[in-house]
């Protein structure tokens, strides 16, 4: 079902003169009420006015995520406090969160949104959506549980964690679709396995997975285990939350909803803008937001965007599963290391698990990476033999597809700490 079909398959040439309206409104609101964006105007010699067609896009000012902690906890806000009726912040690497606000239409709009998401993952008034988020300051469970409400869906804000508990519900409740990390819902499938539940006897059809990068052979599995379509819903609480852009039945890239959020992929080291199919940085303008819009936000997320029609009749621009982060990404060696690099060695391979955690050190001004994954249980009372031949395999696969020698180490199943979240892949101790 296509949620907004008079939107979401609009014609472009349409679409474009909807979004420069948009977006002059947008650059007029936060020249007017947010000084920060005054300034970053005046110092490159723009004005609102001067905006007259989506090209002109590229003469504004970028944001970046130390320009909200500079301004914590409300300075780039462009609506009166008075009307903002919700807060949200995403926990830094350091210092204060990022936080982002909301008006009431904000909120309306981000339900709508979310409903798309779950409309591409089959969900209609007839679903029961279990939100497997964590609610709170994160985006991820009230996020979805709008979106769920919105769609008139029956919702169920479990939050994350209390996996036995999350388990007990889908059965009784009849839970058609839920909302998730991806790893988390791998988690839950051990779970199951231990409690003696068959995945598959589960009403569950679909799962909307997100807040983390995670690899089509990661897909592939919580599919098959559990007999479900797998959709991959992305976001940041910077732009909105979840339910930026979500994969529809087509698993080709995801859909960026365009009436509200312009994309564009730019060159991180020169900020030039790169041509739809290049990879690069993504970076998000907000053109219909009250609370925070924010112009040319760096999201640090590595993709590309393709603007061809989908085979699902959508036109909105799709973007390819996120590679990785510019700024997550690792520096080993001098070799650039995406952790879904790795990922997607080990998913390759039979009897490793999904579980498994990157550890970097430094000796000698040398760097070592180390990557730590779980085996089948029944390897480590077979010959040592065949465990050294996997270990062996897995490092020449990585030495492969990376180009730099690697340790590995095999782990005992469940050795490797769970979250309920986003998962924690990379130990970085440089
Ligand atoms: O993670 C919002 C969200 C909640 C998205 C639930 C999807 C589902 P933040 O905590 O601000 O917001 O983190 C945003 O997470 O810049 C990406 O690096 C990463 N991320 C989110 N979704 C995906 C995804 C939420 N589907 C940051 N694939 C983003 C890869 C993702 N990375």
């Amino acid at each position: 079902m296509i949620w907004n079909q008079k939107i979401e398959c609009m014609d472009r040439e349409q679409l474009s003169v909807l979004q420069t309206e948009k977006l002059r409104k947008t650059a007029q609101k936060v020249y007017e009420n947010v000084p920060f964006y005054k300034q970053a105007f005046d110092e490159l010699g723009v004005k609102p006015d001067d905006i007259k067609s989506l090209d002109d896009l590229q003469s504004l000012p970028f944001t970046v995520k130390s320009d909200l902690r500079d301004h914590y906890p409300f300075g780039l806000f462009s609506a009166k406090s008075e009307d903002i009726v919700r807060l949200h912040a995403s926990s830094g690497t350091t210092g204060k969160p990022t936080v982002v606000g909301y008006t009431a239409r904000d909120i309306k709009n981000w339900g709508d949104l979310m409903a798309r998401s779950f409309a591409f993952a089959g969900g209609n008034k007839n679903s029961v959506i279990q939100v497997a988020y964590g609610y709170g300051l994160f985006t991820g469970g009230l996020g979805a549980h709008y979106g769920a409400e919105a769609l008139g869906a029956t919702t169920i804000p479990i939050s994350g964690g209390n996996t036995k508990r999350q388990i007990m519900l889908m059965q009784d409740f009849g839970t058609t679709i839920i909302a998730a990390t991806p790893s988390y819902m791998l988690f839950m499938a051990e779970t199951m396995e231990e409690m003696g539940v068959d995945p598959k006897s589960l009403k569950l059809e679909a799962g909307v997975f997100g807040a983390e990068p995670w690899t089509e052979a990661m897909r592939t599995e919580i599919e098959q285990r559990f007999g479900i379509l797998a959709i991959d819903i992305y976001g940041l609480s910077e732009i909105m939350g979840p339910g930026v852009a979500s994969d529809c039945e087509c698993k080709c890239g995801l859909h960026i909803s365009e009436d509200f959020f312009l994309p564009e992929i730019i060159d991180p080291v020169t900020l030039k803008p790169l041509p739809y199919g290049s990879e690069g940085e993504l970076v998000f303008t907000t053109i219909d937001k009250d609370g925070i819009p924010l112009i040319r936000y760096r999201t640090r997320d590595i993709t590309s965007l393709n603007a061809d029609t989908c085979e699902c009749g959508r036109t909105m621009v799709r973007m390819q599963k996120v590679l990785g982060r510019s700024d997550d990404m690792l520096i080993i060696r001098g070799v650039n290391v995406f952790p879904s690099q790795i990922e997607g060695v080990l998913m390759d391979i039979a009897g490793v698990s999904p579980h498994y955690q990157i550890v970097v050190d430094r000796a000698h001004n040398f760097d070592r990476l180390e990557v730590q994954v779980e085996v089948e249980g029944s390897l480590f009372s077979d010959e040592v033999r065949r465990l050294e031949e996997l270990r062996a395999k897995i490092q020449a696969d990585i030495q492969t597809v990376l180009g730099i020698n690697v340790k590995v180490s095999l782990v005992e199943p469940k050795t490797i700490e769970r979250s309920m979240g986003k998962a924690k892949r990379v130990i970085d101790n440089r």
